[in-house]
């Protein structure tokens, strides 16, 4: 169950921040209709949300989900691997304190981003890829480690065709796994109870399992209708600003 869960504003640059899509340039008006979608849907879904103030230092700091990895006793800084984005850590730590005692950081040379890391149950899936470099996930694998938590390594640095690994994997609860086309035969992810999005339908495979909701970006009929098939809830939000600048659901929060 999820109680709580910390976000950040976009901030009116954000159409300044990285991106590797063309899809053009989001509308800021759109965006923030956008967030607040999101902001409603999580509150829906009985999570309390803590909305930080823009950072316009850094246009991509609302895609809070790369600035930590969290357990269930320690709020683990990420390090994000493009360094444009490495101040927006600085910001995370005191609105992250008045939940969490025990902090843990990842150290240069190590990179993580929060979007790397798929939290399965006890076992954590870390992907390597091109802003979550070894050192960075060898660091992450003992932090959890000491925490009682097991992990693994998914190699993503060869499939182009997602940022993240959550970009192309969500974890569902009760074994369940969201996973895109390309990477579904992957021995990593045996052992699954595997739900496979269609290469037209990939970008909806970052979506999130709130409490008794999955939020999923609107517009993908093929996978909505999968999951409700298998019983879910699913509350499609219209993602498209967001998307324009490589940024899924799960980006937008961190959930605890
Ligand atoms: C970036 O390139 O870092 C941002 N524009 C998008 C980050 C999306 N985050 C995520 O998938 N966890």
């Amino acid at each position: 169950m999820f109680k709580n869960a910390i976000l950040r504003k976009p901030a009116p640059n954000f159409a300044s921040g990285l991106t590797t899509v063309s899809q053009g340039k989001p509308d800021f008006a759109k965006v923030i209709k956008q967030y607040q979608a999101y902001c409603d849907a999580l509150e829906r879904c009985g999570v309390t949300i803590k909305v930080l103030e823009a950072d316009p230092g850094h246009p991509d700091s609302t895609f809070v989900e790369d600035t930590a990895v969290l357990t269930k006793k320690t709020a683990i800084l990420a390090r994000p691997g493009a360094e444009s984005r490495q101040g927006e850590v600085r910001g995370i730590r005191a609105p992250l304190a008045k939940f969490f005692h025990y902090f843990a950081e990842i150290n240069a040379p190590g990179t993580v981003d929060g979007g790397d890391i798929c939290e399965a149950d006890n076992h954590f899936l870390i992907g390597l890829s091109q802003r979550t470099n070894e050192e960075g996930a060898k660091q992450l694998a003992e932090i959890l480690d000491c925490d009682g938590y097991t992990s693994s390594l998914v190699d993503i640095r060869k499939t182009t065709s997602i940022l993240h690994l959550k970009s192309g994997v969500a974890y569902l609860g009760e074994n369940q796994l969201v996973v895109i086309e390309e990477m579904a035969g992957w021995k990593e992810f045996a052992g699954y109870d595997l739900l496979v999005v269609g290469k037209d339908e990939s970008y909806a495979a970052n979506c999130i399992r709130v409490n008794d909701h999955v939020l999923m970006p609107a517009g993908y009929p093929v996978l909505q209708s999968l999951l409700e098939r298998r019983g879910h809830s699913v509350m499609p939000l219209a993602m498209s600003e967001f998307q324009k600048m490589d940024g899924g659901l799960s980006c937008l929060s961190l959930r605890f």
